[in-house]
C-alpha cells in the first residue's frame, strides 16, 4: 500500500512525482460506493454466486466468471450509481497533480474491475504488464488514472499491481508503444526478473523498494505495489506507470472502479499518434 496523503498539497504532489501514485483514504463517500457494490451483488445473487450480500461461490469456474462479466458491464453502463462515483473531487485532484492543467475524460463514468476469488496462491505476476497509453516523449505526466475500492481489497485479494517508479523511465526517447516500452524495460535486470516466467519466489523480492540506474543515468526506486484498501479509498496513479492484473486469493471478488483523466494538451496525441 502507498502511504496515504490527506490532501493534494506540495507533499502530496512530491509523493506522486516520486512514486507515481498516491492513496487518498475514503475519498469517495461510503454511501455512493455501497450502492454500486449492492447493485453488483444483486447480479451475483441472480447468478447464484452470492447470498444476502455475501459471495458464496467458492472458487468459481471460468464459466460462472464469464457469465458475470457481461452483466456487470451492461448494468454499470446504465447505472446512475456507477456514474455518481465520478465525483468532481477526482477531477480536481487530477488537475492538482497536473500542475493545474485542464483534463479530459473519454467516458462519463468509471469502468468496474472484477476479479473472482479463484486463485490458490498469490505471486507477483510475470505477465500482462502493460501501459494504457504510449510514452509520448514529452517528459511530463500525460494523465492520472483513479482506482477506487468498491469493496475491501485485502493484500492478495486481486488488487491491481503497479510498478511504483516506472513512470520515470523511458521519457526521453520520443513516442513508444506499451509493447516497446516493455521490450526496452526487459533489458534492465529488475524487469528481467519481473517478466521471468519462473521464480515466483524470487519475484517476491520486487515487493521491496530497490534503486536502479535508469536509461538516462538517474537513480530510480522501483517497487511492485498492490492497490489494496477499504471501500471509498482511491489511488491516483500516473498513466505512465506499468501495471498488471493480480491473482485473487481472498474469499470475495475484487471490485474496483477505474477512470482516466488525460492532460488536455496531450490527450489527442495519445490516440492520433502525433504530439
Ligand atoms: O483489473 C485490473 O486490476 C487491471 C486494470 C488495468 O489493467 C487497467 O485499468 O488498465
Amino acid at each position: 500500500m502507498a502511504e496515504p496523503v490527506e490532501q493534494i498539497d506540495e507533499a502530496g504532489r512530491e509523493a506522486f512525482a516520486e512514486r507515481g501514485l498516491i492513496l487518498r483514504k475514503g475519498m469517495i463517500p461510503r454511501d455512493r460506493v455501497d450502492q454500486v457494490r449492492d447493485e453488483i451483488y444483486a447480479l451475483f445473487e441472480r447468478h447464484g454466486a452470492a447470498q444476502d450480500g455475501r459471495w458464496t461461490a467458492d472458487r468459481p469456474g471460468d464459466e460462472l466468471t464469464a457469465k458475470l462479466r457481461g452483466p456487470i458491464k451492461d448494468r454499470m453502463k446504465q447505472s446512475p450509481a456507477c456514474q455518481a462515483l465520478s465525483i468532481p473531487a477526482l477531477e480536481d485532484a487530477a488537475i492538482e497533480l497536473l500542475e493545474g492543467e485542464e483534463v479530459r475524460t473519454f467516458t462519463d463514468r468509471p469502468q468496474v474491475l472484477f476479479t473472482p476469488p479463484d486463485a490458490e496462491c498469490w505471486v507477483v505476476p510475470h505477465k500482462i504488464w502493460h501501459l494504457d497509453v504510449p510514452r509520448l516523449g514529452v517528459g511530463r505526466c500525460p494523465g492520472v488514472q483513479s482506482f477506487c475500492c468498491i469493496d475491501t481489497v485485502a493484500p492478495g485479494g486481486g488488487g491491481t499491481v503497479v510498478v511504483s517508479g516506472s513512470h520515470k523511465l523511458l521519457n526521453d526517447h520520443g513516442r513508444i508503444s506499451s509493447r516497446d516500452v516493455k521490450k526496452r524495460l526487459s533489458r534492465l535486470p529488475w524487469f528481467t526478473e519481473l517478466f521471468s516466467r519462473t521464480n515466483g519466489e524470487r519475484r517476491a523480492s520486487l515487493l521491496s523498494p530497490q534503486t536502479i540506474a535508469a536509461d538516462n543515468g538517474d537513480a530510480v526506486t522501483l517497487q511492485v505495489v498492490e492497490l489494496c484498501g477499504e471501500p471509498g479509498d482511491v489511488y491516483l496513479v500516473d498513466l505512465r506507470t506499468l501495471h498488471s492484473l493480480a491473482p485473487n486469493t481472498a474469499a470475495r471478488p475484487r471490485l474496483a472502479a477505474t477512470q482516466r483523466y488525460f492532460r488536455a494538451s496531450t490527450a489527442e496525441a495519445i490516440y492520433v499518434g502525433t504530439e
